[in-house]
């Protein structure tokens, strides 16, 4: 019995349309910049919101309607709610999704039971994969909801939480790569601290690079090729979590070598809960080579934490694809709607509003950031506002000709130096709106 009756495949019907559930702009098989829509922007759905999300929130209890579920946490209602997720995925025409070990499937009793849970569900997994062609972006190892990783998973002061943690994350590589998985990712759930007073923060962070050598090599040993993700945020649950933000994830990286095989999964509200624009974290992720996939949603700039929101904002989505472009695209990462539906909107239809509109959205910002590149106004812009480095003492120095002393001399034999140019913040941010 279908789960969702009253909707059939979501369809692109173009801006015109006023049919609450088919697409306005995200036309899959669109050519953009020589790549289909579906190409570029590899939609992902998320498992733990849409499928195990309940509204529930600190003051109240969950609010929403699921009708398929039964409730329990048996291994056969997680069996079911994976082909009520397949039918969804596969309405909205989603070439992917992303789930933690344990969205999938019930915890267990011992690790060997959970490792049993998660084996009987991923068989329908694949199954549904097989049958609907939706692949899987990702998987992760849930290590932050369980109490036993109060004090975190791999930067634990308790070795043997440690060892647990090793054990659910080589399960949860073994599953990953069975299943296809494209990509495995680490978010540092509970790797952070609460008080300097109590932690050894550089034994924390060793650990920490220890256990991701332990993954690259279990990888090894099994063929998965998929790209390793690290996901920065800055605070919560831990007042200050390790992987704060995309520059000090790419230290971490390098100080602990890893830089071959991790790359950053980048998400919006993460980024502003940084202090950073979303696109500062992807260009900065971008520049460095090491931009893998992005988790897509949106914060509230008035609140606090990781409200995980659809994204809405053309602005927003325009700038995301913007640098994505920029740096040839996102595969083998995608577009995962780390995002959950609000409290208030509980019944199963939301589910599809959210996500046609963040598709939308994000279909819009391509769309809007190619014709900014074909445009190629912006970028002259750019150009021009760099241009002394293309000749004269600029390109000297870009060619490594110079020293402090030699461009001392070179200043002091001028009678005046170069007149600065004018920024022009309000053109450029003009010239984009001309676009939106
Ligand atoms: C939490 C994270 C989480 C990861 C997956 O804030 O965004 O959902 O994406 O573990
Ligand atoms: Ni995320
Ligand atoms: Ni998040």
């Amino acid at each position: 019995m279908a789960a969702f009756p009253e909707v059939g495949k979501v369809v692109y019907e173009g801006p015109q349309s006023k049919n609450p559930l088919a697409y306005k702009w995200y036309n899959p098989d669109e050519v953009v910049e020589g790549l289909t829509m579906k190409e570029h922007l590899r939609f992902s759905i998320v498992y733990w919101h849409t499928f195990r999300g309940t509204g529930s929130d600190p003051f109240g209890a969950g609010t929403m309607i699921r009708p398929w579920d039964d409730g329990t946490e048996s291994v056969a209602n997680a069996q079911n709610r994976a082909r009520v997720a397949f039918e969804f995925i596969e309405k909205l025409g989603a070439p992917y999704y992303a789930f933690h070990d344990r969205d999938v499937a019930p915890e267990g009793a011992t690790l060997a039971e959970s490792h049993r849970n998660f084996e009987e569900v991923a068989k329908v997994l694949k199954e549904e994969q097989e049958r609907t062609g939706i692949k899987l972006l990702w998987g992760t190892a849930n290590l932050f909801s369980n109490p036993r990783y109060m004090h975190g998973g791999a930067t634990t002061c308790n070795a043997d939480v440690f060892a647990y943690a090793a054990g659910q994350v080589r399960k949860c590589l073994e599953v990953t790569h069975e299943l296809g998985g494209e990509n495995y990712v680490f978010w540092g759930g509970r790797e952070g601290y609460q008080t300097l007073y109590n932690t050894d923060m550089k034994r924390e962070l060793d650990n920490l690079g220890r256990f991701f050598h332990m993954a690259v090599e279990y990888a090894d040993k099994i063929g998965f090729k998929g790209t390793f993700l690290i996901e920065p945020k800055p605070k919560e649950p831990t007042k200050h979590q390790y992987d704060s933000d995309a520059a000090a994830c790419i230290n971490f990286l390098r100080a602990y070598d890893l830089t071959d095989r991790f790359k950053l999964n980048i998400e919006t509200n993460h980024a502003t809960l940084a202090g950073h624009s979303m696109m500062h974290e992807l260009d900065y992720a971008g520049m460095q080579r090491l931009l893998g996939s992005i988790d897509a949603n949106t914060g509230d700039l008035l609140l606090g934490w990781d409200t995980d929101q659809f994204p809405t904002d053309i602005y927003l989505t325009t700038q995301i694809m913007w640098v994505l472009l920029k740096y040839g695209g996102i595969a083998p990462g995608g577009v995962n709607f780390d995002a959950k539906v609000r409290r208030e909107s509980f019944e199963p239809i939301d589910l599809f509003y959210a996500h046609i509109g963040g598709m939308d959205a994000f279909a819009r910002g391509l769309k809007i950031a190619a014709a900014i590149r074909a445009d190629g106004v912006l970028a002259d812009m750019v150009k021009d506002r760099y241009e002394s480095w293309t000749r004269g003492v600029g390109q000297e120095i870009e060619a490594g000709q110079h020293s402090l002393e030699s461009l001392e001399k070179y200043v002091l034999g001028k009678s005046e130096i170069e007149p600065n140019k004018s920024g022009r913040q309000e053109l450029f941010e003009n010239l984009v709106n001309q676009y939106i």
